[in-house]
């Protein structure tokens, strides 16, 4: 049984309530942060910790916060990015469901460290039940001094307020979610400036995902030293990852990162194997805008070396930026899948879900998806699928922000290790049509 650092109290009956939450050792870091650290002292040992973004980019919390700028009478804001859209990803709806006090303690240790009095939680609209488990949460706190004017005596005051989204993923990337936090569409904004100089309002802002201020709890609690002595290198702590697909056991998991993907999805502690008795087929390791692997160098790298569940481990799938480790969306597909269907499908979400603002994701996404659409309806040729492959790589690094990398980076890996595939459906387009291939549920 591997380390848990935020679920392991996620099965005690009432934990949901600030009662049972305080019982089980609630609000300790609160309590040590405000009364014995200062904001300071927090955010050293948030850096100490090594904790790295959860949301996908894994960027260094600890240097985000250390970037934010302070000038003279202007407030200062923390946002929880809680807009979990990307497919294969519900970690933090986990989080947010189960264990709100674990979410709302850390953000008020990471509120009290930043500075900011007005702290905000965007969250997806199509989480639609969850704004009133937060709101419950809140109020609880609220009732119990741990929110509100003066909290602990310290003269730190702060009030958490819940934004829902209204269903668009761009708005889980920072700048467009601060666009529609001030009540607008929600277009990206060409950074730099960053957040951290000029974010909601254009106040000083920092936009972390709701894992990652969860874990703040439990670094303050054991210090950021011990925190770094879990897991391996850069890939400090826990993280969570949503399992899904075809596997035996679909779920969240808390690992510690040593773990190989191969016990990740074999072991009975995990995904449990292979659902059916089917064999794997290939795996999105990190959230639809990874690159999906084969099998083969899922376990192992191109150079025979086991594949961890980490940052470093997961970082040579030929694409420009980021780890494979992404979001921690695990998405599973077994031998009878299509990655072409798969593909497709993915194409159309990102078709769907582009602003608009740069030509090539706004062009480039509705050709890739059409020009799937043609070879899945067996209509397809052979150049289209070099005509895919320039489409992508004239949208990777040509637009204002992730989401066209995003859109690109599956079709690219989905190319480069599933050719022949795409082939067959350009070569057999009767029997393409009469086969019922399948689509990984996610
Ligand atoms: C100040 C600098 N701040 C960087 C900050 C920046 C941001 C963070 C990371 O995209 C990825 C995307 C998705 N001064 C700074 C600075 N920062 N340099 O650091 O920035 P960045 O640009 O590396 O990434 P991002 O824009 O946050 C996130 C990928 O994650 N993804 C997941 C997406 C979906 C979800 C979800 O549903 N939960 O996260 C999966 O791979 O494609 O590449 O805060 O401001 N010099
Ligand atoms: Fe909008 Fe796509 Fe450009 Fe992002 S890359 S700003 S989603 S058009």
């Amino acid at each position: 049984m591997g380390v848990k650092l935020l679920l392991e109290k996620a099965h005690v009956e009432g934990i949901r309530t600030y009662e049972v939450y305080r019982r089980e050792g609630g609000y300790r870091a609160v309590e040590k942060a405000l009364k014995t650290m200062g904001p300071d002292a927090v955010v050293e040992e948030v850096k100490k910790s090594g904790l790295r973004g959860r949301g996908g980019a894994g960027f260094p919390a600890g240097m985000k916060w250390s970037f934010i700028a302070k000038p003279e009478g202007v407030p200062r804001h923390l946002v929880c990015n809680a807009d979990e859209s990307e497919p294969g990803t519900f970690k933090d709806r986990y989080l947010m469901e189960f264990l709100p006090h674990l979410l709302i303690e850390g953000l008020i240790v990471s509120s009290f460290a930043l500075g900011s009095n007005a702290t905000y939680i965007y969250i997806r609209g199509e989480y639609a039940w969850i704004p009133d488990i937060l709101e419950q949460a809140i109020a609880e706190a609220k009732a119990n001094g741990w929110l509100g004017k003066n909290i602990l005596g310290t003269g730190f005051d702060l009030e958490i307020y819940v934004q829902r989204g209204a269903g668009a993923y761009i708005c889980g990337e920072e700048t467009a979610l601060i666009e529609s936090l001030e009540g607008k569409r929600g277009n990206p904004r060409i950074k730099p400036p960053f957040p951290a100089i000029k974010g909601v309002w254009e106040r000083p802002t920092v936009v972390n995902n709701v894992e990652t201020l969860a874990a703040v709890v439990p670094i303050i609690n054991m210090g950021g030293d011990e925190y770094a002595k879990i897991g391996v290198g850069k890939s400090t702590g826990t993280k969570l990852i949503s399992a899904c697909g075809n596997i035996n056991k679909p779920g969240v998991y808390e690992i510690d990162m040593t773990i190989s993907v191969e016990e990740f999805i074999y072991s009975d502690e995990y995904c449990g194997g292979i659902a059916n008795g089917k064999r794997l087929k290939a795996c999105i390791p990190g959230g639809s805008s990874v690159p999906i692997l084969p099998a083969n160098l899922l376990l192992k790298t191109a150079k025979g070396e086991t594949r961890y569940m980490n940052y470093e481990s997961l970082s040579d799938g030929g694409f420009a930026t980021g780890s494979m480790m992404g979001s921690g969306g695990f998405i599973v597909l077994d031998e009878d899948q299509s990655v072409v269907r798969n593909t497709y499908t993915l194409a159309r979400f990102y078709r769907h879900e582009s602003c608009g603002q740069c030509s090539p994701c706004r062009e480039g996404t509705g050709w890739m998806e059409k020009l799937l659409k043609r070879l899945l309806e067996g209509k397809g040729k052979i150049t289209d699928i070099d005509l895919l492959w320039d489409i992508q790589r004239k949208i990777e690094g040509n637009t204002i922000c992730p989401l066209g990398d995003a859109a690109a980076w599956p079709i690219a890996a989905a190319i480069r290790h599933f050719r022949d595939e795409f082939e067959w459906y350009v070569t057999n387009p009767e029997e393409s049509q009469r086969r019922n291939y399948g689509l990984a549920h996610y």
